[in-house]
Protein backbone atom coordinates (compact mmCIF):
# COMPACT_ATOMS: atom_id res chain seq x y z
CA UNK A 1 0.00 0.00 0.00
CA UNK A 2 1.07 3.20 -0.99
CA UNK A 3 2.35 5.39 2.21
CA UNK A 4 -0.21 8.53 2.84
CA UNK A 5 0.85 11.51 2.34
CA UNK A 6 -0.82 14.44 5.01
CA UNK A 7 -0.35 17.76 3.73
CA UNK A 8 -0.40 20.06 6.35
CA UNK A 9 1.04 23.21 7.57
CA UNK A 10 2.30 23.51 11.51
CA UNK A 11 0.53 26.75 12.25
CA UNK A 12 -3.09 25.21 11.44
CA UNK A 13 -5.70 24.69 13.50
CA UNK A 14 -7.32 22.15 11.08
CA UNK A 15 -4.36 20.40 10.10
CA UNK A 16 -3.46 19.65 13.60
CA UNK A 17 -6.68 18.14 14.32
CA UNK A 18 -5.78 15.11 11.80
CA UNK A 19 -2.19 14.87 13.09
CA UNK A 20 -3.29 14.22 16.41
CA UNK A 21 -5.68 11.71 14.91
CA UNK A 22 -2.83 9.95 12.87
CA UNK A 23 -0.59 9.76 16.11
CA UNK A 24 -3.78 8.23 18.09
CA UNK A 25 -3.71 5.75 15.36
CA UNK A 26 -0.37 5.60 14.92
CA UNK A 27 -0.96 5.58 11.31
CA UNK A 28 2.81 6.01 9.40
CA UNK A 29 2.63 8.82 6.84
CA UNK A 30 4.59 11.48 5.06
CA UNK A 31 4.22 14.74 5.86
CA UNK A 32 4.03 17.77 3.48
CA UNK A 33 4.64 21.12 4.76
CA UNK A 34 2.76 23.92 2.85
CA UNK A 35 3.84 27.24 2.81
CA UNK A 36 0.35 28.69 3.24
CA UNK A 37 1.92 32.66 2.63
CA UNK A 38 3.06 30.73 -0.88
CA UNK A 39 0.88 27.90 -1.74
CA UNK A 40 3.08 26.24 -4.70
CA UNK A 41 1.23 25.63 -7.81
CA UNK A 42 1.66 22.28 -7.91
CA UNK A 43 -0.67 21.64 -4.81
CA UNK A 44 -3.17 23.22 -6.60
CA UNK A 45 -2.83 20.15 -8.73
CA UNK A 46 -4.08 18.36 -5.81
CA UNK A 47 -5.98 20.47 -3.81
CA UNK A 48 -8.33 23.02 -5.94
CA UNK A 49 -8.50 25.62 -3.30
CA UNK A 50 -5.12 25.28 -1.98
CA UNK A 51 -6.00 24.76 1.99
CA UNK A 52 -4.92 22.50 3.90
CA UNK A 53 -5.01 19.71 5.63
CA UNK A 54 -5.32 17.19 2.94
CA UNK A 55 -4.46 13.53 2.44
CA UNK A 56 -3.87 11.46 -0.18
CA UNK A 57 -2.94 7.91 -0.87
CA UNK A 58 -2.50 7.12 -4.29
CA UNK A 59 -5.08 8.67 -6.36
CA UNK A 60 -7.29 8.89 -2.97
CA UNK A 61 -8.01 12.26 -1.80
CA UNK A 62 -9.53 13.58 0.80
CA UNK A 63 -10.02 17.10 2.48
CA UNK A 64 -11.38 19.02 5.12
CA UNK A 65 -10.22 18.21 9.03
CA UNK A 66 -13.58 16.81 9.74
CA UNK A 67 -14.05 14.69 6.85
CA UNK A 68 -10.49 13.53 6.60
CA UNK A 69 -10.69 12.95 10.65
CA UNK A 70 -14.10 10.33 9.73
CA UNK A 71 -12.01 8.43 6.87
CA UNK A 72 -9.09 7.60 8.83
CA UNK A 73 -11.59 6.37 11.85
CA UNK A 74 -13.51 4.19 9.00
CA UNK A 75 -10.19 3.23 7.02
CA UNK A 76 -7.49 2.71 10.21
CA UNK A 77 -9.72 0.54 12.65
CA UNK A 78 -7.44 -0.03 15.12
CA UNK A 79 -7.72 2.58 18.30
CA UNK A 80 -11.28 3.87 17.79
CA UNK A 81 -11.71 7.42 18.11
CA UNK A 82 -15.82 7.27 17.70
CA UNK A 83 -17.91 5.56 20.62
CA UNK A 84 -19.72 2.26 19.47
CA UNK A 85 -23.01 3.29 20.27
CA UNK A 86 -24.82 4.50 17.20
CA UNK A 87 -26.90 7.55 19.81
CA UNK A 88 -23.07 8.11 21.35
CA UNK A 89 -21.84 8.33 18.08
CA UNK A 90 -24.17 10.74 16.63
CA UNK A 91 -23.60 12.78 20.06
CA UNK A 92 -20.05 12.88 19.05
CA UNK A 93 -21.18 14.19 15.87
CA UNK A 94 -23.13 16.74 17.22
CA UNK A 95 -20.15 18.03 19.16
CA UNK A 96 -18.21 18.40 16.15
CA UNK A 97 -20.50 19.70 14.77
CA UNK A 98 -21.00 22.55 17.09
CA UNK A 99 -17.26 22.89 17.52
CA UNK A 100 -17.59 23.62 12.99
CA UNK A 101 -20.39 25.98 13.38
CA UNK A 102 -20.19 28.06 16.49
CA UNK A 103 -16.95 27.74 18.30
CA UNK A 104 -14.50 27.92 15.55
CA UNK A 105 -16.18 30.76 13.61
CA UNK A 106 -16.42 32.37 16.91
CA UNK A 107 -12.49 31.61 17.70
CA UNK A 108 -11.17 33.03 14.26
CA UNK A 109 -13.72 35.81 13.53
CA UNK A 110 -12.27 37.12 17.07
CA UNK A 111 -8.45 36.28 15.93
CA UNK A 112 -8.82 37.47 12.59
CA UNK A 113 -11.24 40.12 12.36
CA UNK A 114 -9.10 43.67 12.13
CA UNK A 115 -12.30 46.14 12.48
CA UNK A 116 -12.22 46.43 16.57
CA UNK A 117 -15.43 47.64 16.61
CA UNK A 118 -17.07 44.37 15.59
CA UNK A 119 -15.12 42.41 18.37
CA UNK A 120 -17.60 43.40 21.37
CA UNK A 121 -19.92 41.29 19.49
CA UNK A 122 -18.19 38.34 18.75
CA UNK A 123 -16.74 37.85 21.75
CA UNK A 124 -20.06 37.73 23.24
CA UNK A 125 -20.86 35.14 20.57
CA UNK A 126 -16.87 32.84 21.74
CA UNK A 127 -18.49 33.29 25.41
CA UNK A 128 -21.84 31.64 24.55
CA UNK A 129 -20.01 28.99 22.56
CA UNK A 130 -17.68 28.61 25.65
CA UNK A 131 -20.59 28.55 28.29
CA UNK A 132 -22.65 25.90 26.51
CA UNK A 133 -19.25 23.58 25.76
CA UNK A 134 -18.59 23.77 29.51
CA UNK A 135 -22.35 23.07 30.44
CA UNK A 136 -21.51 19.86 28.22
CA UNK A 137 -18.46 19.04 29.31
CA UNK A 138 -19.47 19.42 33.14
CA UNK A 139 -21.95 16.56 32.56
CA UNK A 140 -19.35 14.37 31.27
CA UNK A 141 -18.37 12.00 33.43
CA UNK A 142 -15.09 12.32 32.21
CA UNK A 143 -12.03 12.41 31.71
CA UNK A 144 -12.93 13.31 28.35
CA UNK A 145 -15.56 15.17 26.12
CA UNK A 146 -17.54 11.91 25.92
CA UNK A 147 -16.40 9.71 29.16
CA UNK A 148 -13.80 7.80 29.76
CA UNK A 149 -12.34 6.99 25.98
CA UNK A 150 -10.92 9.40 23.66
CA UNK A 151 -12.97 10.12 20.70
CA UNK A 152 -12.83 12.48 17.82
CA UNK A 153 -14.37 15.14 19.58
CA UNK A 154 -11.71 15.52 21.92
CA UNK A 155 -8.81 15.58 19.00
CA UNK A 156 -11.50 18.36 17.04
CA UNK A 157 -11.59 21.32 19.60
CA UNK A 158 -8.05 20.76 21.44
CA UNK A 159 -5.86 23.05 18.73
CA UNK A 160 -7.91 25.53 19.25
CA UNK A 161 -7.13 25.71 22.79
CA UNK A 162 -3.50 25.07 22.30
CA UNK A 163 -3.39 28.24 20.12
CA UNK A 164 -5.56 30.29 22.25
CA UNK A 165 -2.53 32.59 23.97
CA UNK A 166 -2.89 33.48 20.38
CA UNK A 167 -6.30 35.41 21.63
CA UNK A 168 -4.95 36.81 24.81
CA UNK A 169 -2.05 38.18 23.50
CA UNK A 170 -3.65 40.10 20.29
CA UNK A 171 -7.07 40.17 21.41
CA UNK A 172 -7.28 40.50 25.39
CA UNK A 173 -9.38 37.72 25.42
CA UNK A 174 -8.50 34.23 27.79
CA UNK A 175 -10.41 31.12 28.21
CA UNK A 176 -11.65 32.65 32.29
CA UNK A 177 -11.09 30.35 34.95
CA UNK A 178 -14.95 29.88 35.93
CA UNK A 179 -14.91 27.43 32.52
CA UNK A 180 -13.63 24.88 35.21
CA UNK A 181 -14.65 21.34 33.00
CA UNK A 182 -12.90 23.01 30.41
CA UNK A 183 -9.64 23.49 31.59
CA UNK A 184 -9.80 20.17 33.94
CA UNK A 185 -9.65 18.58 30.40
CA UNK A 186 -7.07 20.51 29.33
CA UNK A 187 -4.90 19.09 32.08
CA UNK A 188 -5.84 15.94 30.90
CA UNK A 189 -5.72 16.61 26.85
CA UNK A 190 -2.15 17.88 27.94
CA UNK A 191 -0.93 14.59 29.19
CA UNK A 192 -1.64 12.70 26.07
CA UNK A 193 1.42 11.47 23.82
CA UNK A 194 -0.08 12.69 20.66
CA UNK A 195 0.07 16.60 22.40
CA UNK A 196 3.22 15.98 24.09
CA UNK A 197 4.79 14.86 20.81
CA UNK A 198 3.15 17.45 18.60
CA UNK A 199 2.58 20.42 20.43
CA UNK A 200 4.36 23.90 19.81
CA UNK A 201 4.47 26.48 22.65
CA UNK A 202 2.66 30.00 23.15
CA UNK A 203 5.91 32.15 21.55
CA UNK A 204 5.57 30.07 18.23
CA UNK A 205 1.58 30.49 18.03
CA UNK A 206 1.98 34.63 18.82
CA UNK A 207 4.86 35.10 16.12
CA UNK A 208 3.00 32.64 13.68
CA UNK A 209 -0.11 34.84 14.18
CA UNK A 210 1.41 37.78 14.31
CA UNK A 211 1.13 38.95 10.32
CA UNK A 212 -2.70 38.38 9.58
CA UNK A 213 -3.65 39.50 13.35
CA UNK A 214 -1.39 42.60 12.43
CA UNK A 215 -3.28 42.93 8.72
CA UNK A 216 0.25 42.58 6.66
CA UNK A 217 -1.47 39.16 5.12
CA UNK A 218 -5.21 38.67 4.20
CA UNK A 219 -7.10 36.29 5.69
CA UNK A 220 -9.89 34.43 3.87
N1 LIG B 1 -12.75 23.81 6.95
C1 LIG B 1 -11.37 23.49 6.63
C2 LIG B 1 -10.51 24.70 6.95
C3 LIG B 1 -9.10 24.58 6.38
C4 LIG B 1 -8.39 25.94 6.39
O1 LIG B 1 -9.00 27.02 6.49
N2 LIG B 1 -7.07 25.88 6.26
C5 LIG B 1 -6.30 27.09 6.17
C6 LIG B 1 -5.09 27.05 7.12
S1 LIG B 1 -5.55 26.94 8.80
C7 LIG B 1 -5.68 27.21 4.77
O2 LIG B 1 -5.27 26.24 4.20
N3 LIG B 1 -5.59 28.44 4.24
C8 LIG B 1 -4.95 28.68 3.00
C9 LIG B 1 -5.79 29.50 2.09
O3 LIG B 1 -6.93 29.82 2.44
O4 LIG B 1 -5.29 29.84 1.01
C10 LIG B 1 -10.95 22.25 7.41
O5 LIG B 1 -11.56 21.95 8.44
O6 LIG B 1 -10.04 21.54 6.95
Amino acid sequence: MTKLQFYSNDVCPFAYRVRLVLAEKNIDYEAIEIDLHNIPDSYYQISSDGKVPLIKQGDDIVWESTVINEYLEDAFTDNPLLPASPIERARARLWIDYCNTAFQPNYCGLVFELDDSKHDAIRQQLTAALDFMEQGLSESVGPYWMGDQLTLVDLTYYPFFEHAPVLSHYRKFNIASKYKAIHRWLEVMAERPSVKANRCDDKFYIEAYKPFVEGDVEHE
